[in-house]
């Protein structure tokens, strides 16, 4: 044991080697100095700055306070400890905050272990002596087994990228960098720049003081009222009678705050309930009210829309100017898009006789002058002017280190296209540097208290985990982060981020990567994911140790986000596996579900009809697309295994292809099994290819511009009328398309083996509609299982597959026996998607890429419309 009582460094490690390094004394840095020690390492810390803090160290501009309500911005892994701290304000100030820090620094004896008014400036990993070799700012070598970087996410001022901006000769204040004394602003000039969370935070506070306040506004910036006060009653309430619960609440929810979670959907709630929610939710002064008020606000434009309005409707009656008003009402953004602010009588500060904004927008500033601001209108004369113009978010303070990784590797080049990381935690090429709250983890877009607590933990674990196992390095496979940073663009693909210019986006810093830097899918899924990758023996990772190597290249998360998010409501929801109902049974139970779903998009019409079977009247329903006619027509065949489903039960997939397609769709019923077994099924969908081939004038149709499609058992039955066709001479097509299709009967594909089970279409479901449907006899016939049949001279196809679907092999198959074959094929291959998730319009937005695309391969069949 050494003299602080911590056990010696890890067995074979050399004595001048510290176990580990932890850069940075805010929130991260001193939890995670206090696990480490508890865990029996050595640990050495680094900070910048002469005491702890970190952000709130800095930050001390006026006004500056947490906008997360304090009882859950705070440390919850010593009971001790949050008995022996009260918080006194809702939203506490960053003096109460810095006392906090302190206050946790001398309670457990944090400040022997760092090295205060020190940075690390470059660290170097030593592959063969498995040790990052550390230099800093005082020119000290530190040698370290595991380097970790808890430098905060907003603590790298951005430089101000204004023209003139070293000519002020005023006093000059940054937000980030408000001096310790304070500044005495009464009677002075000031300018402010920038209206993100800083600005609004300060700009009540200056105009207090100055004697003029001149606000430069780049972007309007969504803000409520905090109405801060005491300590929320109802929250202290639930902390008091089960404080473990409350904060097992906040880590297994969305934002790392206890919340309740809606699925009440903005554009389609009752205009009383969408009122009475966003008067809540202004009342409530919290982000988590405000973000939180439609389940689809974050999704939807149209959702956003109502919260947005909603929010520009108070700054109107707010702000007296209705100029004013209108220039600091946002209109370029979604609401959330860019974090949204709480304010304490920001817009009310804009009706001050001697405060005044300057919009940007529409006259900007030109220079910055000796003794002020040049717009293109205008010049200001101010005596301080105080920049609030943000940060090199995320990843400004780890590339800012020069971190050189193995084989010469640093990380500045290795992101220079943007950050890559495994969990946000660590990179590959970087074995044992960890992030806390690194870029691809919920950081920024959580409670960080709770996220700095989640990956301290699973840091100290891991190197727990390491020591135990014999293992001395450890670092994420390249599969399995090109994996993770798939998930991370995924999760932020379906959102209305990518939208914004915002510092979420890096679109704040000039020549930054354009990418989404945090993980936008929840605290409580990336919970999920973090302590699975552990549970299962570190996936994803390659560890390596006097014990030997492990890897494993597997990724954690590969469907797409919000396909498994309907898998996961689904067995919440205890649904019993399908093919356990009895086919009336299971008829009513699809009927149930899409009566709830979303209708799809707008058509031009909708028109109902029957076609003449051969056993009687076959039921159709016809979409026709807004433009005017005639249009390609697309003869429509519907999923459900030949056993359930009829025209109408895919009615959203075919809105979605009318209108992507610029089609009109005739999606027709035919008879199923069990009652009416093959080939009825075939027969009736010969039938209606012959009636609506013949009819395609009456219904809005080209003559000779007709495709064949369908899903699942319905592009079974487009496969196969197509081949009859051909072999009949006729009707000719100018192709099929074919998403997910059935084409064979054998069942024993790798797909079959690998997704069988659990992405709703199992195999079990398959064999019951096999049964249903077709004697085992039959089921070679080319007219059930057509990839046996055979496959020259038929019409170009589309083929879709679903990466996660029993039927994606077969469906692989047939693409390519058709091209093999001589037919013109385009294959889609949708990546993260199931059986089923495809045709989920308005409800599993990451497939409305893959119909877009489906439908343009599909618009390619046709001939060009010839030129007006
Ligand atoms: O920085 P910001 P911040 N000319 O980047 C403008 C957290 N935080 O320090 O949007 C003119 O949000 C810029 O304009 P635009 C919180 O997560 C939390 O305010 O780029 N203007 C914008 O208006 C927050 O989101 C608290 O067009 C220029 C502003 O400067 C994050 O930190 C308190 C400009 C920068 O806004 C960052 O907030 C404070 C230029 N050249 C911060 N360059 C809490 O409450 C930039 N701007 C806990």
């Amino acid at each position: 044991m050494t003299e602080t009582g911590v056990r010696d460094a890890q067995p074979g490690v050399q004595s001048d080697v510290v176990d580990a390094v932890v850069v940075g004394a805010g929130f991260a840095g001193l939890y995670l100095l206090h696990r480490l020690r508890e865990a029996g390492f050595t640990a050495r810390g680094f900070e910048a700055a002469d005491d702890v803090g970190g952000t709130w160290y800095w930050n001390r501009y006026p006004g500056a306070r947490c906008d997360i309500p304090t009882v859950d911005y705070t440390f919850s892994f010593d009971p001790e400890l949050e008995r022996a701290w009260t918080w006194s304000e809702k939203y506490a100030t960053q003096p109460e905050i810095l006392r906090y820090l302190q206050f946790v620094a001398d309670r457990y004896d944090l400040r022997r272990d760092i090295t205060f008014e020190t940075r690390v400036d470059r660290a170097v990993w030593d592959d063969d002596a498995e040790v990052w070799q550390l230099r800093t700012s005082t020119g000290e070598e530190v040698r370290c087994r595991y380097y970790v970087m808890a430098t905060g996410c907003l603590s790298v001022p951005k430089e101000p990228d204004i023209e003139g901006a070293d000519r002020f000769r005023g006093t000059v204040l940054a937000t980030s960098r408000w001096p310790h004394e304070g500044v005495d602003l009464t009677g002075r000039r000031v300018a402010v720049i920038g209206t993100g969370s800083s600005g609004i935070q300060s700009i009540p506070l200056i105009a207090q003081e100055a004697a003029e306040l001149t606000v430069f506004q780049r972007t309007p910036n969504f803000s409520i009222p905090a109405r801060n006060g005491p300590a929320p009653a109802d929250r202290l309430e639930r902390l008091r009678t089960d404080r473990e619960a409350y904060r097992e609440a906040g880590r297994w929810s969305g934002l790392g705050v206890p919340g309740e979670k809606t699925d009440i959907r903005g554009a389609t709630a009752p205009e009383e309930v969408r009122r009475e929610r966003l008067e809540a939710a202004w009342e409530a002064g919290e982000l988590n009210a405000i973000l939180g008020v439609f389940a689809d606000q974050g999704l939807d434009p149209a959702s956003n829309e109502i919260v947005s309005e909603f929010i520009r409707e108070k700054i109107r009656s707010i702000v007296a100017d209705p100029v004013t008003a209108e220039a600091l009402s946002p209109r370029d953004h979604f609401f959330g898009t860019k974090r949204p602010c709480l304010d304490t009588g920001y817009y009310a500060t804009f009706n001050l006789p001697h405060v005044r904004l300057v919009d940007l927008r529409r006259t900007p500033i030109t220079t910055i002058t000796e003794t002020g601001v040049d717009t293109t209108e205008e010049s200001f004369d101010v005596d301080v002017l105080v920049y609030a113009t943000g940060f090199d978010a995320m990843t400004g303070a780890l590339v800012g280190v020069d971190v050189t990784g193995r084989d010469g590797l640093t990380l500045r080049e290795k992101w220079a296209d943007g950050p890559s990381t495994y969990l946000g935690l660590m990179s590959e090429g970087f074995p044992n540097f960890f992030a806390v709250t690194g870029p691809g983890s919920p950081s920024v877009l959580s409670n960080m208290a709770v996220s700095i607590e989640q990956h301290v933990d699973w840091v100290t674990d891991c190197l727990v985990d390491l020591r135990d196992r014999g293992m001395t390095t450890i670092e994420p496979t390249p599969a399995a982060e090109a994996g993770w940073n798939q998930h991370v663009a995924d999760c932020a693909a379906i959102t209305l981020h990518p939208t914004a210019n915002s510092w979420y986006m890096g679109a704040n810093v000039p020549g930054k990567p354009r990418a989404f830097y945090p993980y936008i899918g929840g605290v409580d899924a990336y919970r999920a994911v973090s302590d699975e990758v552990r549970e299962r023996g570190y996936l994803g990772f390659r560890l390596r140790g006097p014990a030997g190597e492990q890897r494993s290249d597997d990724v954690v998360r590969q469907l797409q986000p919000d396909v498994l998010a309907v898998l996961q409501t689904l067995e919440e929801q205890g649904v019993p596996p399908l093919e356990s109902m009895p086919p009336a049974q299971l008829r009513e139970f699809m009927d149930a579900l899409n009566a709830a779903r979303p209708l799809g998009p707008e058509v031009g019409e909708v028109v109902d009809g029957t076609l003449p079977g051969p056993a009687g009247p076959l039921r159709y329903r016809l979409f026709r697309p807004p433009s005017p006619g005639p249009h390609p027509v697309v003869l429509y065949f519907h999923g459900g295994g030949w056993v359930i489903g009829d025209e109408v039960s895919d009615e959203p997939f075919c809105r979605d292809l009318c209108v992507r397609a610029d089609c009109v769709v005739v999606s027709v019923d035919y008879r199923h099994g069990p009652e009416a077994r093959y080939p009825a099924a075939v027969e009736d969908a010969d039938a209606a290819l012959e009636w609506v081939a013949a009819h395609a004038i009456e219904l809005g149709g080209i003559p000779d511009d007709l495709v064949v499609a369908g899903w699942s058992a319905g592009a079974n039955l487009a496969a196969v009328v197509a081949q009859r066709a051909r072999d009949a001479g006729g009707p000719a097509l100018r192709g099929q398309l074919l998403l997910t299709p059935v084409t064979d009967s054998a069942m024993t594909t790798g797909s079959y083996r690998d997704n069988g089970e659990g992405y709703l279409l199992t195999a079990g479901l398959m064999r019951y509609f096999w049964d249903a449907y077709c004697d085992p006899e039959q089921r070679t016939d080319p007219a059930a299982a057509p990839l046996r049949g055979n496959l020259t001279d038929l019409p170009p196809a589309v083929v879709v597959t679903a990466q996660f679907d029993p039927l994606r092999d077969e469906g692989i198959a047939y693409a390519e026996a058709l091209r093999a074959a001589g037919v013109p094929v385009e294959h889609v291959a949708a990546r993260g998607h199931t059986h089923t998730s495809l045709t989920m319009v308005d409800v599993v937005l990451s497939g409305a890429p893959v119909r877009e695309d489906l439908a343009r391969r599909l618009r390619a069949l046709f001939p060009e419309p010839a030129a007006v």
